[in-house]
């Protein structure tokens, strides 16, 4: 008698959850088909640890190298294993495709993850005890900004920045914190901010610092950067921006650098200069921080660069921000009350605790009942514990990428607010069940209207 592998019966649940609810987490997405296809392909048996080489390029930037020339020639690698001919040239057209996407000289494609490609930038400018000036976790920067949680808030000297009272960067706080600490690395980038920040004014501040770096983790918001709907720090002045390839980029589960500067073989140790940058990332990368990379996932990588450098993902981009502003309209006209008054890219933050008196946990679990995903989220004025915060957050990019539009958003709005009143009535989490019959109707409204816009693998 054959049994299933109960891994994937609980896949197809998760496949359910998903085309039954809709996701409003901003930080996911949902890939294409030729995206998983890679992802799940056989380059997964593959040990690649190194670069491919790019020696042989003519022309003084690689990003505009003939995507026909890098499939089909045989170039050297810096490799330390055999049978590399495929993964070199995946490789190569993933490096080349984030470079013109990014208008990048050079990009590392291998970090498995944000937090990774974060770790590996900070290795490869400052050593222990360095100073790194990054927004406070509080404040809307990301944990691997400086949380005494992480393993680099032990090795290097964090210093925070946060925002003002209309939610945007302090920064005079950051350039007086600047100009006294003397950081090696600036970082802009955030995991719950809501306005575009100011990169001309950041660049001028980072000017007054000798051998400071400039860094933006940029996960949120680099298909927005892509789209052409946000700026982008390397045409402003930055020297590197980190970014995951799974938000608003909607490729697979990873990490990508990019940088500006001399690009050249990382076998040789090269001097440490900011012109260096592009050498000294690929040597933090590996051996620095990683072994073999994740090819199937550096496939899937390629995948998605190429369709984010199609004209549709230009329109995929500005339908995110249309559908966030006018979510957040409504949210507003609804009675919640937003941290920094409305959004000027993919994302809201909600103070649910000044709109309605409860936490943003307890409504995070209240919509979950119903199928609409969001995540409980820290306020700048936040003291208390990190699980039970006053906020919650929450973003379009994944169902703009199901073809919701503006129409479908004031309905989302209107179920958050009923949502919100099942909450305020029953008064606890616990007593949830108390409106059960209720939640289940909404419920069946979210799956009805999420049935007519598919996720597009399923
Ligand atoms: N966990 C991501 C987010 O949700 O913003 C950041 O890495």
């Amino acid at each position: 008698m054959s049994t299933i592998d109960p891994v994937f019966t609980l896949i197809n649940q998760e496949e359910t959850r998903q085309r039954e609810g809709l996701e409003l987490i901003p930080s996911e997405n949902y890939v294409s088909k030729n995206v998983l296809r890679a992802a799940g392909s056989v380059l997964t048996n593959k040990y690649s640890e190194g670069y491919p080489s790019f020696e042989g390029i003519e022309g003084d930037s690689k990003s505009f190298w003939s995507e026909e020339k890098i499939a089909a020639e045989k170039l050297g690698n810096f490799r330390y294993y055999g049978g590399q001919d495929n993964v070199d040239k995946i490789e190569r057209l993933a490096i080349s495709r984030a470079c013109r996407l990014f208008h990048a000289d050079h990009a590392n494609v291998q970090p498995h993850s944000g937090a990774n490609a974060n770790e590996a930038v900070y290795w490869a400018w400052c050593r222990p005890g360095d100073t790194i000036l990054a927004m406070s976790l509080p404040a809307g920067g990301h944990l691997t900004h400086g949380s005494p949680v992480t393993r680099s808030a032990h090795i290097y000297n964090f210093v925070g920045y946060g925002v003002d009272e209309t939610g945007d960067i302090d920064y005079k706080e950051l350039e007086r914190i600047a100009i006294t600490e003397q950081p090696k690395i600036i970082l802009v980038g955030y995991s719950a901010f809501m306005k575009i920040p100011d990169f001309d004014r950041v660049a001028r501040i980072a000017k007054k610092i000798p051998g400071c770096l400039l860094m933006a983790d940029m996960a949120h918001v680099a298909g927005l950067i892509a789209g052409g709907v946000h700026p982008n720090p390397l045409d402003h002045g930055f020297h590197v921006m980190t970014t995951t390839t799974h938000k608003t980029l909607r490729g697979p589960r990873g990490g990508l650098i990019l940088s500006k500067g001399n690009v050249a073989s990382p076998l040789k140790k090269p001097e440490h200069t900011l012109e260096n940058i592009p050498i000294l990332i690929d040597r933090a990368v590996f051996p620095g921080t990683q072994g073999g990379p994740l090819e199937h996932i550096i496939a899937a990588k390629a995948v998605a660069f190429g369709e984010a450098l199609e004209p549709e993902f230009k329109i995929y981009a500005k339908n995110i921000v249309k559908n966030a502003k006018t979510l957040a309209t409504e949210l507003k006209s609804l009675g919640f009350t937003l941290q920094g008054d409305g959004t000027e890219n993919h994302l809201i933050l909600i103070d649910i605790k000044k709109s309605f008196g409860f936490d943003g946990k307890f409504f995070e679990r209240a919509l979950d009942r119903v199928g609409l995903n969001l995540n409980a989220n820290s306020l700048p004025t936040d003291k208390g514990a990190a699980f039970r915060p006053s906020g919650v957050r929450l973003g379009t990019p994944a169902v703009t990428t199901r073809g919701l539009g503006e129409t479908e958003m004031k309905q989302i709005a209107k179920w958050m607010r009923r949502v919100a009143d099942i909450c305020a009535g029953v008064g606890v989490e616990e007593r949830l069940d108390d409106a059960t019959e209720e939640l289940e109707g909404i419920r069946k409204e979210v799956k009805l209207l999420a049935s007519k816009y598919p996720v597009p693998v399923l």
